[in-house]
Order: structure tokens, then sequence, then C-alpha cells
């Protein structure tokens, strides 16, 4: 009976919820226990901080679920239909309410500060000078990367050479921009060393996207954006664009290889600058 004097029933659809429920858990924590999509593997040398902070949130609010969730079914238990005791009303209760807000606010203000921490030493760190720079710029639906070649400096660009074929308008009269590489979809970086971008959008928002890298960065139109990594696991990563951009979002990723050593890649931009 609802009013909580009587033995209460078991009805099916109480059993088809329960059911439900048990399944739901049982999936969660499979989904937990054996990571089958979990991040893809790690490859830069920021990423672990990113990823434990992860870890601590989401055990932190996990264990906030569980006790709210279960104090709820308790509750429910206890004073439900079910249950054979009446539950008490009052308006207020300044003293529990107090409890929950400090409790609530000191865990929220530790996991701030913790995000921040990390937020810093990788955004407000200061840029290694001895890094790979290249300048990257992003087109509907598509990724441009601009090294700057054996001298070093990257040739001068304007917006009025910007044709068909030259994306990022490149002057190649311009004489430090006679050895410079322009590759389309496809990047390379040396392993181990940082790896500095500068990035830039030609027409709308498109997002810079290294899953293996943590790495994700806007690029604006009208804006220069810096951000850097250190990869330090050799193979074959996918650059993805993180910002819904046009029709054709879905298919602006790029390959990112990361070259097992400092040769490997400068052999690989000699290639590509014989082909410019
Ligand atoms: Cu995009």
């Amino acid at each position: 009976m609802a009013d909580g004097s009587g033995p209460g029933r078991v009805t099916l659809s109480g059993v088809v919820l329960a059911g439900l429920l048990l399944v739901l858990i049982i999936a969660s924590l499979y989904l937990f226990i054996a990571q089958p999509f979990w991040f893809p593997p790690l490859a830069s040398e920021h990423g672990g901080r990113i990823d434990s902070l992860f870890g601590t949130v989401l055990v932190v609010s996990g264990i906030a679920f569980v006790l709210v969730q279960g104090a709820l079914g308790l509750f429910v238990a206890r004073y439900g239909a079910n249950g054979n005791e009446r539950a008490a009303y009052w308006h207020d209760n300044p003293k529990v309410e107090a409890i929950l807000l400090i409790t609530t606010a000191v865990i929220l203000t530790v996991l701030v500060f913790m995000g921040q921490r990390v937020w810093a030493s990788i955004y407000f760190a200061d840029q290694p000078q001895n890094a790979t720079i290249i300048q990257i710029t992003g087109e509907q639906f598509f990724w441009n990367f601009h090294y700057p070649g054996a001298d070093g400096q990257f040739g001068r660009t304007d917006t009025k050479l910007i044709t068909s074929t030259n994306n990022i308008g490149l002057d190649r009269n311009d004489p430090v921009a006679k050895d410079d590489v322009v590759s389309v979809g496809i990047m390379h970086v040396p392993i181990g060393k940082p790896v500095r971008v500068r990035l830039r959008s030609k027409d709308v928002i498109h997002s810079f996207f290294l899953p293996n890298f943590r790495l994700k960065q806007d690029a604006v139109p009208g804006m220069g954006i810096e951000v850097w990594f250190t990869p330090t696991r050799a193979g074959q990563y996918e650059v993805a664009c993180a910002e819904l951009c046009g029709l054709g979002h879905y298919r602006m990723k790029a390959a990112l290889t990361v070259d097992e050593s400092e040769e490997a890649f400068n052999a690989w931009l000699k290639m590509a600058a014989e082909q410019q």
C-alpha cells in the first residue's frame, strides 16, 4: 500500500525496472573495468598529466554519484510503498545544508585548482626553443602543413597569392620560401623533440585535434594560435578536425607520422621539398 502502513506488492513493471537497472550496472562496470572504448594509446609527454586528472575527476564524481543515488535508493526502499516506515518532513535544516554545500564547494574547488595546474603547465609553460615549428592552416575540408625547410625560415605568405594550387598563398619568389614545404593532409614530426604548432584558419573555425597526443586547439580565422607538444612514440596517428565546420567535416582528417629519428624526419622533408 502506498501509505506506508501495509505490505507492498511486487509488480511486473517493478521487476522489469529492477532487471534493466541490473543490466545497466553490469554493463557500466564492464565498460569501466575492461575499457574497450577508452582513450587511444598515449603518445605525448604532457598527455599523462591530462589522463591522470581525467581519472581523478572520474573517480571523485563516480563516488559522489554512487553515494547520492545509493541514498536515493535507500530512502525509496525504506519509505516507499514497500517500506513500513513513514518519512518525516521538515522544511529546512541549516546544518545539513551547510555541510552539503561546504563539502561540495571544497571538492569542486580542489578539482578546479588541480585542473588549473595541469592546464597552466601545458599552456603557460615557456615555448621550447629547439622545437620543430610547423604552420598549420585549416580550411574546408583539409589541413595544410607548412614547413620552413632547411633554412628554418618561413617564406612570405599573402592572401592575394592564394590559388587552387597554392592553398596558403606562399610567395615562391621570396628567397626564403624556395625550400619551404607545403604538405596537404600529411604531417611528419621527429620523435622526442618539441613541436610548436602555429594554427590558422582560412574560412571557418576548425579544431586541430590529435587524440593520441591529448591535444586539441581551435583554429580561428584572423588569429594565429600556438600550441606545443612533444611526441614520445613513433608511429602513424590521426589528425582530426574537432569542430563541426561544414558538410565535409567528417572527411577533414590528416595523417601524422612520428618518425623514429631526426634523420628520418629530415629525409622525409627533403623528399617532400623535391616534389614541390
Ligand atoms: Cu574543420
